[in-house]
């Protein structure tokens, strides 16, 4: 039986290169497990940080020793893509290996922290890939475009004021008006947010009118879409899909936090969470996460798989969709695994049927 080859697109120019070598590392492992080792065979792609496409021995050394290659070092290694002047590293150029490949698993941002454009390529080169395609990945980068497909879905959701830069800057008369509105719909303390979930950077938690323009206008230099959302007290679950047309949800997560920490700023700076697989919440309510967690999956048009968080209201019993993630952290030890391990889906099955999910998409999509 010939094998599938799985071509793991992985690095990239992104702030989460590390990240993403640890999640293609894992993903190679659990296609060497016995499970799957008949069925597929790996080709890797690295994107080293300067952008560079490399092919062969090169990606095979980062997986095996876990950290990035330093430029300096790929001379001699295979470029995946012979470069040109005017179109860098454009993997049409010498698609050699890149042609080989029956499915990818693409486990990288965007060049530049904007999603859905390494999925658009996938696309033009009309291969099967792992995960949503365009729309799904874009709206699950932007929390603006992604708030608005929750909206539309009857999904409740934290309350929210969504700004682009040009109100912030263009015109100083606009400003009072704004900051108007904010107090007037979500109060202080408010979060202040780049509306591009690829950047961390830029999110302040504000108390004061002066606070809030400072915010603002640091948020407006950074990201050309902003978006302010009310403090929620609550506590923080986690749902996985999995699936295409017809997706299927996890057991539900919690994430809990050392109460010494217990502050939604240094939440996440210190990151001092513990999980607790299933969530020890009432049956209703995990239902409900469910339902929703499948209803926002439907609502971006993702695909294969998303991780969908949530804040659960214990005092009013309400449960708020905070956001989706099309791309989440994949480790073996990574939630959305984690998710389905305690779902019994182990983790080179949860490989197996991603790379499933990818080639029934891929046949029956009407591109
Ligand atoms: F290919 C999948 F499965 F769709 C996929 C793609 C990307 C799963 C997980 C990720 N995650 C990421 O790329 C990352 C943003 C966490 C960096 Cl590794």
């Amino acid at each position: 039986m010939t094998k599938l080859k799985v071509g793991v697109l992985f690095g990239g120019r992104s702030g989460e290169h590390e990240v993403s070598i640890k999640s293609a590392q894992a993903i190679a492992k659990a296609l060497s497990t016995s499970q799957n080792a008949d069925k597929y065979e790996l080709l890797p792609f690295y994107i080293q940080k300067n952008g560079k496409w490399l092919a062969g021995q090169a990606p095979q050394k980062v997986l095996e020793a876990g950290v990035p290659l330093l430029e300096a070092e790929d001379s001699a290694a295979n470029l995946a893509v012979k470069t040109t002047s005017n179109i860098q590293n454009s993997p049409w150029q010498s698609p050699s290996q890149v042609a080989e490949v029956d499915v990818w698993f693409p486990i990288l941002h965007g060049p530049n922290g904007e999603d859905g454009t390494v999925q658009g390529l996938l696309t033009l080169m009309q291969a099967p890939f792992v995960g949503s395609g365009v729309l799904g990945s874009a709206l699950g980068m932007d929390k603006i475009a992604m708030k608005t497909a929750f909206a539309q879905a009857g999904l409740a959701q934290v309350e929210y004021v969504a700004l682009n830069r040009a109100q912030i800057w263009s015109n100083p008369c606009i400003f009072p008006k704004i900051g108007d509105r904010i107090e007037e719909t979500l109060g202080y303390p408010c979060f202040v947010k780049p509306a591009n979930l690829g950047s961390s950077v830029g999110i302040a938690k504000v108390r004061s009118r002066s606070e809030l323009e400072t915010a603002l206008d640091r948020a407006a230099s950074l990201d050309r879409r902003i978006i302010v959302e009310a403090a929620v007290v609550g506590r923080e679950l986690e749902c996985a899909v999995l699936g295409n047309d017809n997706p299927k949800a996890s057991v539900v997560g919690e994430i809990t936090y050392n109460s010494d920490f217990y502050d939604y700023e240094t939440k996440y700076t210190q990151g001092k969470a513990n999980w607790v697989i299933p969530a020890k919440v009432p049956e209703e309510i995990a239902q409900q996460v469910q339902e929703m967690a499948v209803t926002a999956f439907l609502a971006v048009d993702a695909a294969g798989l998303a991780r969908v968080d949530f804040f659960y209201e214990e005092a009013t019993g309400r449960v708020l969709i905070n956001e989706i993630n099309t791309l989440p952290g994949f480790t073996a030890t990574s939630m959305y695994p984690q998710l389905w391990e305690n779902s019994g889906i182990s983790f080179p099955e949860l490989v197996n049927q991603l790379i499933q999910f990818a080639l029934e998409r891929h046949s029956t999509s009407n591109q």
